[in-house]
Parts: structure tokens; sequence; C-alpha cells
């Protein structure tokens, strides 16, 4: 029998940048266009199967932008990576890496950070070149990639990497 092993992880950033979808998409494989603004704190779970155990991934969707506060910095407890999002048509949504990144440090100083640019299939929206994302996701100390909620483009690896960060 393999361990079960059970790690939490988080969704940052500001309102509307994609956090929810996000997580419906890698828990339940679809994208609901309905709107999904987050009130207060979801918690969902995904069992992933790895080589010499199975995760229990639970994972944080936090409410983002002005609604964050200290009272939503304490959720962040024990958290052994975040997931930090931002909109790639909405160059507001980029301050958000920074101010997250330092509320995730302050918590949980080792955890492990992903950056994402979501909304990667509005091609013709998008406003934040790939270039700047990886130079300020290195000078954050994290990991970039693009993600499209809508495609699942590159939504299992944004998770994976997140799953990834567990010492064993
Ligand atoms: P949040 O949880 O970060 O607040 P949501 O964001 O998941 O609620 O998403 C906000 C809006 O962006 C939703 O649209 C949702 O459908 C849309 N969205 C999320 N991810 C993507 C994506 O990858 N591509 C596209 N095209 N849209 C996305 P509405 O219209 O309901 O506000
Ligand atoms: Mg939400």
């Amino acid at each position: 029998m393999k361990r079960i092993i059970q790690k939490k992880v988080c969704l940052l950033g500001d309102f509307a940048v994609g956090k929810t979808s996000l997580t419906r998409k890698f828990v339940e494989g679809r994208f609901d266009d309905r709107y999904l603004s987050t009130i207060g704190i979801k918690i969902s779970r995904k069992r992933l199967e790895m080589d010499t155990y199975t995760l229990n991934l639970l994972i944080w969707d936090l409410v983002g932008g002005a609604n964050f506060s200290k009272s939503s910095a304490k959720h962040l407890h024990g958290a052994i990576a975040a997931l930090i999002v931002c909109d790639l048509t909405r160059p507001e949504t980029l301050d958000g890496y920074k101010f997250y990144a330092e509320q995730m440090r302050a918590v949980n100083p080792n955890a492990a950070l992903i950056f994402a640019g979501n909304k990667s299939d509005l091609v013709d929206e998008r406003l934040i070149s790939d270039e700047k994302l990886q130079i300020i996701s290195k000078q954050l100390n994290g990991s970039y990639l693009d993600t499209s909620a809508k495609t699942g483009f590159q939504v299992e690896t944004a998770f994976h990497w997140m799953a990834e960060q567990i010492e064993i």
C-alpha cells in the first residue's frame, strides 16, 4: 500500500484573474463560463498518484484584490506552494506577483512560488510580454508559465509543479 500524504497549496492573485477557473479545470476537468467570483475561501481536493505515494492536494482558493487582508494572510499557513496568477490581458494584475509573493513568504518562508500568466487563449488581447513575466518571476525567486483555464493549456503542469515541491 502506498503512503498517503496530504499537502496544502494556495491560489493567489487579484480579482478575476482566473484562480477559481484554474482550480476547477484542474480538479473537475471543466471550464465554466458562468460567473465564478469567489466569496471567501474554497478548498478543493485532488488526489494525485505519485511514484511512491498518493498525494492529497488541498487547494485553497482565496479571495484576492482589495479584499485580501491580514485575516486572509493567516489562511496561507502551512502551504507548501502557491500559484500566483495574473491576467495577461490586464497589466495592473501583474503588481499582484510581488504583493502575494511577499504575503506568502512572510507566512511560509520556504514555500515554492509558481507564477502563472492566465488567459493565454486571448492572444489578441494579451498586454504583458513573456520576457517581462520571466524577469519578474525570477526576481521573486519563482518559476513562470502561461496558462489558460479555458483551453486547459498548462493547467496540469502548473499544479504539478506545486505538487512536486514536497520533500519526503
Ligand atoms: P478569480 O477566481 O481569480 O476571481 P475567475 O477569477 O476564475 O472567477 O475568472 C474570472 C473571469 O475570467 C471569468 O469570466 C472566467 O470565465 C474568466 N477566465 C478565467 N480564466 C480564463 C482563461 O484562461 N481564459 C479566458 N478567456 N477567460 C478566463 P466572467 O466573464 O464570468 O467574469
Ligand atoms: Mg475566484
